[in-house]
């Protein structure tokens, strides 16, 4: 076991339809920890790098401009194998697919509008950390 960090975001589709509360306590309910949060909308630019794997592809563009078409919520969660806890919790990135109880199970509208993202390894969240968290100015617990 070992403490790490991931990126939780909670995407646009969700925050419009304000589920933030609701799928914040999913996580309280754990032994995962918040550790930063906060709203924020991205540009063109930041989506990119962000989605930077997806680059290329047939859905890059329209992914892109999902993600910035609305406020975002970025969160820093730690705990023991929290990047693999969080991708538990949030399940699927195909509602249809995804387990009963998990996030996206419960409020996903569509694989596009999926109301959440967790990064999905180790070496993952600490690019995606790095692309929306700044250590110097963001309050981190
Ligand atoms: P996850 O968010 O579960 O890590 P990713 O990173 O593979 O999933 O995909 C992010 C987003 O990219 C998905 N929510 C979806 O909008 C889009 N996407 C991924 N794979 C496909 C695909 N094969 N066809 C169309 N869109 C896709």
């Amino acid at each position: 076991m070992r403490t790490e960090r991931s990126l939780i975001i909670i995407k646009p589709d969700a925050v419009e339809r304000g589920l933030v509360g609701q799928i914040i306590k999913h996580f309280e309910k754990t032994s995962i920890h918040i550790k930063a949060i906060k709203i924020m909308k991205l540009d063109k630019k930041k989506a990119e790098d962000f989605y930077a794997e997806h680059e290329g592809k047939s859905f890059f563009e329209e992914l892109v401009s999902y993600i910035i078409s609305a406020p975002i919520v970025a969160m820093i969660i730690e705990g023991e194998n929290c990047v693999e806890k969080a991708r538990k919790i949030i399940g699927k990135t195909n509602p249809l697919e995804a387990d009963e109880g998990t996030i996206r199970k419960m409020y996903a509208i569509s694989r596009d509008k999926n109301s959440i993202h967790a990064s999905d390894s180790r070496y993952a969240a600490l690019r995606e950390l790095g692309c929306l968290f700044d250590q110097d100015v963001d309050q981190v617990a």
